[in-house]
Protein backbone atom coordinates (compact mmCIF):
# COMPACT_ATOMS: atom_id res chain seq x y z
CA UNK A 1 0.00 0.00 0.00
CA UNK A 2 2.63 2.14 0.97
CA UNK A 3 4.05 1.49 -2.81
CA UNK A 4 0.73 2.37 -4.01
CA UNK A 5 0.67 5.41 -2.60
CA UNK A 6 3.96 6.43 -3.85
CA UNK A 7 2.49 5.76 -6.79
CA UNK A 8 -0.84 7.77 -6.65
CA UNK A 9 1.64 10.84 -5.45
CA UNK A 10 4.03 10.34 -8.63
CA UNK A 11 0.91 10.51 -11.04
CA UNK A 12 -0.81 13.40 -9.15
CA UNK A 13 2.54 14.96 -9.41
CA UNK A 14 2.59 14.35 -13.19
CA UNK A 15 -0.69 15.07 -14.01
CA UNK A 16 -0.70 18.59 -11.91
CA UNK A 17 2.62 19.81 -13.40
CA UNK A 18 1.32 19.76 -17.06
CA UNK A 19 -2.70 20.58 -16.58
CA UNK A 20 -2.87 24.02 -18.62
CA UNK A 21 -6.93 24.58 -17.52
CA UNK A 22 -8.75 25.11 -14.39
CA UNK A 23 -11.65 22.93 -15.60
CA UNK A 24 -8.85 19.74 -15.85
CA UNK A 25 -6.84 20.86 -12.76
CA UNK A 26 -10.39 20.19 -10.61
CA UNK A 27 -11.15 17.16 -12.42
CA UNK A 28 -7.30 16.25 -11.26
CA UNK A 29 -8.45 16.93 -7.98
CA UNK A 30 -11.54 15.00 -7.64
CA UNK A 31 -9.79 12.19 -9.25
CA UNK A 32 -7.15 12.22 -6.25
CA UNK A 33 -9.42 13.75 -3.31
CA UNK A 34 -12.79 13.59 -3.62
CA UNK A 35 -15.01 11.23 -2.32
CA UNK A 36 -14.59 8.47 -4.58
CA UNK A 37 -10.31 9.82 -5.01
CA UNK A 38 -7.91 7.61 -5.24
CA UNK A 39 -6.38 8.72 -1.74
CA UNK A 40 -9.72 8.36 -0.12
CA UNK A 41 -10.14 5.42 -1.21
CA UNK A 42 -7.23 3.81 0.56
CA UNK A 43 -7.65 6.02 3.56
CA UNK A 44 -11.26 4.38 3.57
CA UNK A 45 -9.51 0.50 3.20
CA UNK A 46 -7.30 1.40 6.17
CA UNK A 47 -9.85 -0.83 8.70
CA UNK A 48 -9.07 -4.08 6.95
CA UNK A 49 -5.31 -3.45 8.56
CA UNK A 50 -3.29 -5.26 10.61
CA UNK A 51 -3.47 -3.30 13.68
CA UNK A 52 0.28 -2.53 13.34
CA UNK A 53 0.34 -1.14 9.71
CA UNK A 54 -2.74 1.13 10.03
CA UNK A 55 -1.01 4.10 11.69
CA UNK A 56 2.03 3.93 8.92
CA UNK A 57 -0.12 3.37 6.08
CA UNK A 58 -2.46 6.40 7.86
CA UNK A 59 0.33 8.80 8.47
CA UNK A 60 1.37 8.19 4.45
CA UNK A 61 -2.08 8.66 3.26
CA UNK A 62 -2.64 11.91 4.96
CA UNK A 63 0.65 13.16 4.01
CA UNK A 64 0.67 12.66 0.35
CA UNK A 65 -2.77 13.73 0.53
CA UNK A 66 -1.78 17.85 2.33
CA UNK A 67 1.07 17.17 -0.12
CA UNK A 68 -1.25 16.68 -3.44
CA UNK A 69 -3.75 18.97 -1.91
CA UNK A 70 -0.66 21.85 -1.97
CA UNK A 71 0.06 21.13 -5.27
CA UNK A 72 -3.08 21.87 -6.51
CA UNK A 73 -3.59 25.29 -4.34
CA UNK A 74 -0.24 26.46 -6.28
CA UNK A 75 -0.90 25.53 -9.84
CA UNK A 76 -4.68 26.82 -9.34
CA UNK A 77 -3.05 30.30 -8.42
CA UNK A 78 -0.40 29.78 -11.60
CA UNK A 79 -3.55 29.49 -13.91
CA UNK A 80 -5.36 31.83 -12.26
CA UNK A 81 -2.70 34.33 -12.77
CA UNK A 82 -1.43 33.00 -16.03
CA UNK A 83 -5.77 33.72 -16.71
CA UNK A 84 -5.62 37.18 -15.58
CA UNK A 85 -2.21 37.94 -17.38
CA UNK A 86 -4.02 36.83 -20.56
CA UNK A 87 -7.10 39.16 -19.77
CA UNK A 88 -4.73 42.10 -19.39
CA UNK A 89 -3.23 41.38 -22.73
CA UNK A 90 -6.61 40.85 -25.22
CA UNK A 91 -8.62 43.05 -23.11
CA UNK A 92 -6.18 46.12 -22.71
CA UNK A 93 -7.40 49.20 -23.77
CA UNK A 94 -5.91 51.61 -26.87
CA UNK A 95 -6.25 55.16 -24.76
CA UNK A 96 -5.10 56.74 -27.89
CA UNK A 97 -8.13 55.66 -29.97
CA UNK A 98 -10.46 59.12 -30.37
CA UNK A 99 -14.08 58.95 -27.89
CA UNK A 100 -16.75 57.69 -28.75
CA UNK A 101 -19.77 60.84 -29.01
CA UNK A 102 -22.19 60.87 -25.73
CA UNK A 103 -24.72 62.08 -28.11
CA UNK A 104 -25.32 65.29 -25.57
CA UNK A 105 -28.40 66.64 -26.12
CA UNK A 106 -29.62 70.12 -25.39
CA UNK A 107 -32.54 72.61 -24.81
CA UNK A 108 -35.21 73.42 -27.15
CA UNK A 109 -35.34 76.47 -29.05
CA UNK A 110 -38.42 77.57 -27.10
CA UNK A 111 -36.90 77.13 -23.55
CA UNK A 112 -33.81 79.13 -24.78
CA UNK A 113 -35.75 81.63 -26.11
CA UNK A 114 -37.98 81.71 -22.85
CA UNK A 115 -35.20 81.98 -20.70
CA UNK A 116 -33.62 84.73 -23.13
CA UNK A 117 -36.76 86.52 -23.01
CA UNK A 118 -36.90 85.97 -19.23
CA UNK A 119 -33.41 87.07 -18.45
CA UNK A 120 -34.41 90.55 -20.27
CA UNK A 121 -36.96 91.41 -17.90
CA UNK A 122 -35.26 90.43 -14.68
CA UNK A 123 -32.56 91.82 -15.74
CA UNK A 124 -34.95 95.46 -16.53
CA UNK A 125 -36.54 94.25 -12.59
CA UNK A 126 -39.39 92.05 -13.31
CA UNK A 127 -40.08 89.29 -11.28
CA UNK A 128 -41.34 85.60 -12.71
CA UNK A 129 -44.28 84.43 -12.21
CA UNK A 130 -46.96 81.21 -12.87
CA UNK A 131 -50.17 79.33 -12.13
CA UNK A 132 -51.81 76.29 -13.22
CA UNK A 133 -52.90 76.08 -16.88
CA UNK A 134 -55.98 74.87 -16.03
CA UNK A 135 -58.20 77.51 -14.91
CA UNK A 136 -61.45 79.02 -13.92
CA UNK A 137 -63.56 80.97 -16.36
CA UNK A 138 -63.70 83.78 -13.68
CA UNK A 139 -59.47 84.11 -13.90
CA UNK A 140 -59.17 83.71 -17.65
CA UNK A 141 -62.22 85.93 -19.08
CA UNK A 142 -64.76 87.63 -16.34
CA UNK A 143 -62.21 89.48 -13.97
CA UNK A 144 -60.45 90.37 -17.48
CA UNK A 145 -63.54 92.20 -18.01
CA UNK A 146 -64.04 89.89 -20.68
CA UNK A 147 -67.95 89.14 -20.49
CA UNK A 148 -69.79 86.09 -21.24
CA UNK A 149 -71.05 87.37 -24.31
CA UNK A 150 -67.74 88.49 -25.53
CA UNK A 151 -66.10 86.77 -28.68
CA UNK A 152 -63.52 85.43 -27.21
CA UNK A 153 -65.45 83.59 -24.90
CA UNK A 154 -66.98 81.26 -28.06
CA UNK A 155 -66.29 77.58 -27.77
CA UNK A 156 -65.03 77.93 -30.98
CA UNK A 157 -61.50 79.45 -29.28
CA UNK A 158 -61.08 77.88 -26.07
CA UNK A 159 -61.00 74.53 -24.69
CA UNK A 160 -63.61 73.91 -21.65
CA UNK A 161 -62.88 70.65 -19.43
CA UNK A 162 -66.41 71.32 -17.79
CA UNK A 163 -68.49 74.45 -17.10
CA UNK A 164 -66.91 76.83 -15.41
CA UNK A 165 -63.14 75.46 -15.81
CA UNK A 166 -60.95 76.09 -19.39
CA UNK A 167 -57.62 75.54 -20.57
CA UNK A 168 -56.52 79.19 -19.92
CA UNK A 169 -56.28 80.49 -23.38
CA UNK A 170 -53.38 83.14 -22.20
CA UNK A 171 -51.46 83.64 -19.15
CA UNK A 172 -53.49 87.19 -17.79
CA UNK A 173 -55.24 84.88 -15.34
CA UNK A 174 -51.82 84.87 -13.54
CA UNK A 175 -51.60 87.83 -13.66
CA UNK A 176 -54.84 89.06 -11.99
CA UNK A 177 -54.22 86.29 -9.02
CA UNK A 178 -51.04 87.99 -8.28
CA UNK A 179 -52.55 91.32 -8.17
CA UNK A 180 -54.96 90.05 -5.75
CA UNK A 181 -52.33 89.32 -3.33
CA UNK A 182 -50.02 91.84 -4.20
CA UNK A 183 -50.02 95.50 -3.11
CA UNK A 184 -48.66 97.59 -5.87
CA UNK A 185 -46.24 98.15 -7.13
CA UNK A 186 -46.22 95.44 -9.52
CA UNK A 187 -43.53 94.12 -12.26
CA UNK A 188 -44.48 90.39 -12.98
CA UNK A 189 -43.65 88.37 -16.31
CA UNK A 190 -45.43 85.29 -16.66
CA UNK A 191 -43.93 82.46 -19.18
CA UNK A 192 -46.17 79.74 -19.71
CA UNK A 193 -48.61 77.39 -22.21
CA UNK A 194 -51.61 78.35 -23.70
CA UNK A 195 -54.30 76.43 -25.08
CA UNK A 196 -57.18 77.40 -28.16
CA UNK A 197 -59.32 75.78 -30.40
CA UNK A 198 -56.90 76.38 -33.72
CA UNK A 199 -54.62 74.08 -35.52
CA UNK A 200 -53.09 75.01 -38.81
CA UNK A 201 -49.59 76.05 -40.44
CA UNK A 202 -49.16 78.91 -38.19
CA UNK A 203 -51.39 78.09 -35.39
CA UNK A 204 -50.98 74.89 -32.75
CA UNK A 205 -53.48 74.35 -30.19
CA UNK A 206 -51.01 74.66 -27.40
CA UNK A 207 -48.19 77.32 -27.86
CA UNK A 208 -46.17 79.15 -25.21
CA UNK A 209 -46.74 82.91 -24.48
CA UNK A 210 -45.63 85.21 -22.22
CA UNK A 211 -47.44 87.90 -20.77
CA UNK A 212 -45.82 91.26 -18.38
CA UNK A 213 -47.85 93.46 -15.95
CA UNK A 214 -46.59 96.70 -14.40
CA UNK A 215 -48.53 98.76 -11.70
CA UNK A 216 -47.81 101.91 -9.99
CA UNK A 217 -48.52 104.95 -8.91
CA UNK A 218 -47.63 107.93 -11.83
CA UNK A 219 -47.62 104.87 -14.68
CA UNK A 220 -48.01 106.13 -18.20
CA UNK A 221 -48.26 104.50 -21.58
CA UNK A 222 -44.58 106.26 -22.17
CA UNK A 223 -43.39 103.71 -19.86
CA UNK A 224 -44.47 100.72 -21.68
CA UNK A 225 -43.37 102.07 -25.12
CA UNK A 226 -39.67 102.14 -23.63
CA UNK A 227 -40.16 98.94 -21.72
CA UNK A 228 -40.98 97.71 -24.90
CA UNK A 229 -38.80 98.75 -27.27
CA UNK A 230 -35.61 98.50 -24.33
CA UNK A 231 -36.84 94.86 -24.72
CA UNK A 232 -36.87 94.27 -28.71
CA UNK A 233 -33.51 96.41 -29.22
CA UNK A 234 -32.08 93.51 -26.65
CA UNK A 235 -33.82 90.59 -28.31
CA UNK A 236 -33.70 91.41 -32.15
CA UNK A 237 -30.55 93.71 -32.25
CA UNK A 238 -30.09 97.77 -31.24
CA UNK A 239 -31.28 98.07 -35.00
CA UNK A 240 -34.53 96.96 -34.30
CA UNK A 241 -37.31 100.05 -35.64
CA UNK A 242 -40.73 99.61 -33.75
CA UNK A 243 -44.22 101.36 -34.57
CA UNK A 244 -47.37 101.00 -32.46
CA UNK A 245 -50.85 100.82 -34.04
CA UNK A 246 -53.86 101.47 -31.96
CA UNK A 247 -55.92 98.33 -31.55
CA UNK A 248 -58.28 96.77 -29.29
CA UNK A 249 -58.39 94.13 -26.18
CA UNK A 250 -61.30 93.87 -23.47
CA UNK A 251 -57.89 94.13 -20.33
CA UNK A 252 -56.49 97.07 -21.55
CA UNK A 253 -57.58 100.78 -22.70
CA UNK A 254 -56.05 102.11 -25.10
CA UNK A 255 -54.70 99.15 -26.41
CA UNK A 256 -51.80 98.57 -29.48
CA UNK A 257 -50.16 96.36 -31.68
CA UNK A 258 -46.78 96.22 -31.62
CA UNK A 259 -44.90 96.07 -35.05
CA UNK A 260 -40.77 95.63 -35.31
CA UNK A 261 -39.04 96.29 -38.67
CA UNK A 262 -38.76 93.21 -40.63
CA UNK A 263 -35.57 90.96 -38.85
CA UNK A 264 -35.23 89.44 -42.71
CA UNK A 265 -35.28 92.52 -45.03
CA UNK A 266 -34.50 95.30 -42.42
CA UNK A 267 -37.95 96.70 -43.46
CA UNK A 268 -37.28 96.83 -47.05
CA UNK A 269 -40.39 94.56 -47.80
CA UNK A 270 -40.18 90.92 -48.34
CA UNK A 271 -42.17 87.59 -48.48
CA UNK A 272 -41.59 87.09 -44.69
CA UNK A 273 -43.01 90.76 -43.61
CA UNK A 274 -45.45 90.31 -47.19
CA UNK A 275 -43.76 93.61 -48.21
CA UNK A 276 -44.41 95.74 -45.99
CA UNK A 277 -41.24 95.98 -44.04
CA UNK A 278 -43.19 95.22 -40.54
CA UNK A 279 -43.99 92.58 -38.48
CA UNK A 280 -46.67 92.31 -35.74
CA UNK A 281 -45.44 91.05 -32.45
CA UNK A 282 -47.14 92.03 -29.71
CA UNK A 283 -50.17 93.36 -27.85
CA UNK A 284 -50.11 95.35 -25.09
CA UNK A 285 -52.00 98.84 -23.40
CA UNK A 286 -52.73 100.26 -20.12
CA UNK A 287 -54.68 97.98 -17.32
CA UNK A 288 -58.81 98.88 -17.76
CA UNK A 289 -60.28 100.38 -14.73
CA UNK A 290 -62.48 97.18 -14.61
CA UNK A 291 -59.49 94.81 -14.42
CA UNK A 292 -58.24 96.90 -11.34
CA UNK A 293 -61.52 96.71 -9.66
CA UNK A 294 -61.60 93.06 -9.81
CA UNK A 295 -57.65 92.98 -8.58
CA UNK A 296 -59.11 95.30 -5.21
CA UNK A 297 -56.88 98.23 -6.72
CA UNK A 298 -57.44 101.84 -6.45
CA UNK A 299 -58.44 102.99 -9.90
CA UNK A 300 -57.03 106.21 -8.74
CA UNK A 301 -54.13 105.57 -6.96
CA UNK A 302 -52.52 103.05 -9.23
CA UNK A 303 -52.29 102.79 -13.07
CA UNK A 304 -50.66 99.70 -14.65
CA UNK A 305 -49.65 98.75 -18.64
CA UNK A 306 -49.58 94.82 -19.59
CA UNK A 307 -48.50 93.54 -22.55
CA UNK A 308 -48.46 89.72 -23.96
CA UNK A 309 -46.84 87.90 -27.22
CA UNK A 310 -45.96 84.43 -28.49
CA UNK A 311 -43.07 83.08 -27.89
CA UNK A 312 -43.73 80.57 -30.78
CA UNK A 313 -43.71 83.46 -32.86
CA UNK A 314 -40.77 85.30 -31.05
CA UNK A 315 -38.61 82.00 -31.88
CA UNK A 316 -39.56 81.73 -35.21
CA UNK A 317 -38.86 85.72 -36.25
CA UNK A 318 -35.32 85.46 -34.60
CA UNK A 319 -34.72 82.13 -36.28
CA UNK A 320 -36.48 82.49 -39.49
CA UNK A 321 -38.45 79.17 -38.70
CA UNK A 322 -40.85 78.78 -41.86
CA UNK A 323 -43.62 76.90 -40.05
CA UNK A 324 -44.61 76.22 -36.18
CA UNK A 325 -44.56 72.36 -36.98
CA UNK A 326 -41.01 72.43 -36.78
CA UNK A 327 -41.51 73.75 -33.37
CA UNK A 328 -43.73 70.67 -31.95
CA UNK A 329 -42.58 67.42 -34.76
CA UNK A 330 -39.35 66.77 -31.89
CA UNK A 331 -37.47 66.26 -35.65
CA UNK A 332 -34.02 65.39 -34.38
CA UNK A 333 -32.74 67.63 -37.59
CA UNK A 334 -34.35 70.08 -36.89
CA UNK A 335 -33.42 70.92 -33.31
CA UNK A 336 -30.17 70.23 -33.95
CA UNK A 337 -29.67 73.08 -35.44
CA UNK A 338 -30.13 75.16 -32.33
C1 LIG B 1 -52.03 91.18 -24.09
C2 LIG B 1 -52.29 92.42 -24.63
C3 LIG B 1 -52.68 93.45 -23.77
C4 LIG B 1 -52.66 91.71 -20.49
C5 LIG B 1 -53.49 92.35 -19.59
C6 LIG B 1 -53.26 91.76 -18.40
C7 LIG B 1 -53.88 92.05 -17.11
F1 LIG B 1 -53.94 90.97 -16.35
F2 LIG B 1 -53.20 92.95 -16.44
F3 LIG B 1 -55.11 92.53 -17.28
N1 LIG B 1 -52.36 90.82 -18.56
N2 LIG B 1 -51.99 90.80 -19.85
C8 LIG B 1 -52.52 91.96 -21.91
C9 LIG B 1 -52.79 93.21 -22.42
C10 LIG B 1 -52.13 90.95 -22.74
O1 LIG B 1 -51.64 90.10 -24.85
C11 LIG B 1 -51.67 90.21 -26.23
Amino acid sequence: MIAELENIKHTAIAKISTVELLEDLEQIRVEFLGKKGKVTEILKKLGSLPPEERPIVGNKANEIRDFITEAVETKKKELLEKEFQRKLETEKVDISLPGRSLGKGHMHVINRVMNEIVDIFIQMGFQVASGPEVETEYYNFESLNTPSDHPARDTHDTFYIKPGIVLRTHTSPVQMRVMEKTEPPVAVVVPGRVYRVDNDASHSPMFNQMEGLLVDEDVTFADLKGTLMYFVKKFFGEETKVRFRPHYFPFTEPSAEMDISCTVCMGKGCRICKNTGWLEILGCGMVHPVVFSYAGYDNEKYQGYAFGFGIDRMAMLKYAIPSINLLFDNNIRFLEQF
